[in-house]
């Protein structure tokens, strides 16, 4: 048991008049007013009934609102389950039902998400600027902050634990790597939901350096920060950086602008090589949900050198190559093993499965890789079945089920497909049971389904490839696909 001050208590004393926030209208809260802010909104929850050890869903784009809601269930010492607003209401359902969840703070527009039986909470009303005490709030590392759902190879979706002090190894193995300036300002554009975006909100309140706050994923704004307002790190997915060196065109970023922190998938070569020609210092970082964000990252120094590797563990994370249980040497690909304090403790009510994944203190990751000579890590690649659409996992077994509930289908695989846009895309293999046509089969996985999972292409066949114990051979229908 490590117990500390509250994060943003302690920084709005540290640094009260410094920025904690910009927005992309301009406005800015300073790290005293973002903690007001976080007491008063946590006093209008424990009004509403919410209290220590509850768990609470948050169901919101990023908004200044979100921001205040984490902090502030920070303050009650409430459990935030932090659920994308992509997924459809079903997915949603079950997450709040495994979770075992008791509230949902929500922005209105995702109200349709979920049913009426819990407490729902609007996360645009209450009063920020609420009278208040002097208080003082403590937590403790080994509690849990957040639960974050992924899905898995089995098509059931489990909830990460995430401690206060997963995040807070982050934040410091990330300042350790990266470095730390005065003037830092970081870009979050990333949704808060994920934990790419919200390790972001910790290492600001760690830190002591303000985020620019972007509601959802506008070029053209995004541009306009980092070339005229300061930002001197963004954290992004491929596709955002794709599309942020299209605009860039012939022009260069500012030199303040030192790190285009890129995660949370497979990075292609030629956009690597397109931002080294515009002298974009691109960190690739491999990370996922269970290392609460980034646990490998290039550095500084290797940046453009070491071009398609994702860096060394950082400070003081361990990752290993191992096959059969043993490490494997340089340049030989085995799978990912990770140790270190900002490693999960485990899947929420899932022992067996974390019993599987964590053994030893060292989760299996599932993804495939090596070191070069020099101990850089290479990702080849991702968990078994893994598509990565845009930054958001698909598991082909969740939709799979999904196509199986159809009367009309008898049988379905899914994989993915390289797409122009969105680096791979979900497409699907069935065989019919009745006549069923394409738009039919969408609008019943729109239904089910988050959009993204939704399959873009349909092709229908007599059979699928399985084994003889009638196992999905997958690796065959994608062979089918590059033919
Ligand atoms: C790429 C994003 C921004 C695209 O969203 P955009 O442009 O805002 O789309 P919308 O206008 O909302 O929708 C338009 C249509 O596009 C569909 N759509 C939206 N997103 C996707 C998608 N990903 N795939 C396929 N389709 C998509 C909509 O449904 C809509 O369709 P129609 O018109 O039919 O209604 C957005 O997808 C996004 O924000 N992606 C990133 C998500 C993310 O955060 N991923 C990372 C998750 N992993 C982690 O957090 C761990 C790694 C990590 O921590 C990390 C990651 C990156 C950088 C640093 C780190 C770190 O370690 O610190
Ligand atoms: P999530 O927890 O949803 O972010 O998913 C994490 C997964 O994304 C990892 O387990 C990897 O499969 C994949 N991933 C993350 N970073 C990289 C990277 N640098 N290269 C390839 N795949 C990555
Ligand atoms: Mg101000
Ligand atoms: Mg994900
Ligand atoms: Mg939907």
């Amino acid at each position: 048991m490590t117990t500390m001050i509250n994060w943003l208590e302690k920084r709005a004393d540290l640094s009260p008049n410094t920025d904690a926030v910009k927005l992309s209208d301009g406005t800015t809260y300073s790290f005293s007013e973002l903690y007001h802010h976080a007491r008063s909104m946590a006093l209008q929850l424990k009004q509403e009934g919410i209290k220590s050890g509850d768990h609470v869903s948050v169901i919101s784009p990023n908004h200044y609102r979100f921001l205040v809601t984490i902090h502030a269930l920070n303050l009650i010492g409430a459990v935030s389950f932090l659920m994308n607003i992509r997924l459809s209401s079903a997915e949603i359902a079950f997450q709040l039902q495994d979770g075992d969840v008791s509230a949902v703070i929500l922005d209105q527009r995702y109200e349709n998400l979920v049913g009426d039986d819990l407490n729902v909470i609007d996360i645009h009303s209450g009063n920020l600027d609420q009278p208040l005490e002097q208080k003082s709030h403590s937590m403790d590392l080994d509690d849990l902050s957040h639960v974050i759902y992924t899905s898995g190879t089995t098509g059931q979706p489990k909830g990460v634990e995430l401690t206060y002090g997963n995040h807070w190894w982050n934040a410091n193995g990330s300042a350790l790597n990266l470095g730390l300036y005065a003037h830092d300002r970081w870009l979050l554009s990333l949704p808060m939901f994920h934990v790419g975006g919200l390790s972001i909100v910790y290492r600001s309140v760690i830190y002591g350096i303000p985020l620019h706050l972007h509601e959802s994923f506008d070029v053209e704004a995004i541009h306009d920060d980092i070339m005229n307002q300061g930002v001197t790190i963004m954290s992004v997915v491929s596709v955002m950086l794709d599309q942020l060196l299209e605009r860039l065109g012939n022009d260069y970023y500012p030199e303040q602008f030192r790190c285009m922190l890129l995660g949370g998938g497979p990075a292609p070569k030629p956009l690597l090589t397109r931002a080294r020609d515009k002298h974009v210092p691109v960190y690739q970082t491999y990370g996922m949900t269970e290392t609460a964000s980034q646990f490998c990252t290039l550095d500084d120094q290797n940046a453009f050198d070491k071009l398609g590797a994702a860096g060394k563990p950082l400070f003081p994370n361990q990752l290993d190559i191992v096959q059969d249980d043993e490490s494997l040497p340089a340049q030989q690909v085995g799978e990912i093993v990770v140790h270190g304090p900002s490693v999960t403790k485990g899947y929420y009510k899932r022992p067996d499965e974390t019993a599987d994944k964590l053994q030893n203190g060292w989760l299996k990751t599932g993804d495939l890789g090596y070191f070069d000579k020099d101990g850089f890590l290479y990702v080849v690649d991702r968990r078994k079945d893994l598509i990565i659409s845009g930054g958001e996992n698909v598991y082909p077994a969740e939709i799979e089920s999904v196509l199986k509930g159809h009367p009309h289908i008898a049988d379905a695989g899914v994989v993915g497909q390289k797409n122009e846009r969105w680096g791979e895309v979900p497409v699907a293999f069935i065989v019919e049971r009745e006549p069923v046509d394409e738009q039919e089969l969408t609008t019943y996985c729109q239904n089910h389904l988050a959009n993204y999972k939704v399959p873009k292409t349909w092709y229908k066949t007599d059979e699928l490839p399985r084994n003889a114990a009638k196992k999905l051979l997958r690796h065959q229908l994608q062979a089918r696909l590059e033919e």
